[in-house]
């Protein structure tokens, strides 16, 4: 995604402004290091690309980009549930308008600071107290920190994704390794060689993964790595053909070009108590 094709409407700083595409409100950071875009609709990264490297986020050229549904590709904010857990579907953050609550800025890159907390609608579908923030760091790496709060008085169980869709050249040239050995697949509990090669739709809860998986993209020339703190799996998927063509926010083909590297915390497993936060955090890192 081009950040500079957006028309600007507010100028926060050297590096930060704020453009509009569609229906959606973008906080667009350009910076020696990197540039990026994040969607204040669903707190939701479109776009980084460290300086001199290709983009290393997959956006959907048919997104939906009116605010009205979750946007397909970028970083969706999976939360406070991932999956199926309840409806709607991988929560409702990642349809929210999150607020922008802070950008600060240094040489070395941006911090942009969204924030959402519980209103009528979110208790409609939850009905619990809660502050969440989302920090992207932008610097020659993305990283993305969101902080959980329980701001009620009963404890809480949460669980969610960043669901990062990676851009890559060529899904079929494509090994994901670093995976650990066991994931979850339909519901089955399988063992893992620890890497994955793709030639059918892969959707796989990795239970045991390192802290960095490593994605091999050897059509671009490079390799990604992803670094994911506070959770319990990573999660890689990649529609496939039928899928994808199925999707009306994504075109026939596109599965080629991208694969998610999700970090997950699966069946609500994170409890906490009135007070308590706790943090889910994916770094990219392009090699
Ligand atoms: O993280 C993998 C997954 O849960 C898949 O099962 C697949 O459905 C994908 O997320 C996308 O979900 P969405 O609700 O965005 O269509």
């Amino acid at each position: 995604m081009d950040v500079n094709q957006f028309p600007t409407t507010a100028v926060l700083s050297d590096y930060v402004t704020v453009c509009e595409l569609d229906g959606i409100k973008v906080v667009r950071v350009v910076h020696p290091k990197a540039t990026a875009a994040i969607s204040l609709f669903g707190a939701h990264v479109l776009s980084f690309q460290p300086s001199g490297k290709k983009e290393t986020i997959w956006m959907s050229e048919k997104a939906d980009l009116s605010g009205s549904k979750a946007i397909r590709g970028g970083i969706p904010v999976c939360w406070p549930w991932f999956g199926k857990a309840a409806e709607p579907s991988h929560g409702f953050a990642r349809s929210s308008e999150w607020t922008l609550n802070e950008h600060r800025e240094n040489e070395d890159g941006v911090i942009i600071s969204l924030t959402l907390t519980d209103t009528a609608d979110t208790r409609a579908v939850w009905p619990h107290a809660f502050h969440a923030e989302l920090l992207i760091e932008v610097t020659n790496t993305l990283k993305v920190s969101l902080i959980s709060t329980n701001t009620g008085d009963t404890p809480i169980q949460i669980g969610g994704a960043l669901h990062t869709y990676l851009n890559i050249g060529d899904i079929t040239e494509t090994t994901v390794s670093e995976l650990g050995n066991e994931y979850i697949e339909g519901g089955v509990r399988k063992p893992s060689s620890g890497h994955t090669r793709f030639n059918q739709e892969v959707d796989r809860i990795y239970t045991h993964a390192n802290e960095t998986v490593m994605v091999e993209d050897p059509s671009f020339q490079r390799r990604l790595a992803v670094t994911n703190q506070g959770h319990n799996a990573v999660v890689v998927w990649n529609p496939w053909k039928a899928l994808s063509a199925s999707m009306g926010d994504m075109a026939d083909d596109s599965y080629q070009t991208m694969v998610c590297v999700e970090s997950a915390v699966y069946d609500r497993s994170v409890v906490l108590n009135a007070g308590e936060s706790h943090t889910l955090s994916t770094v990219v890192s392009a090699q």
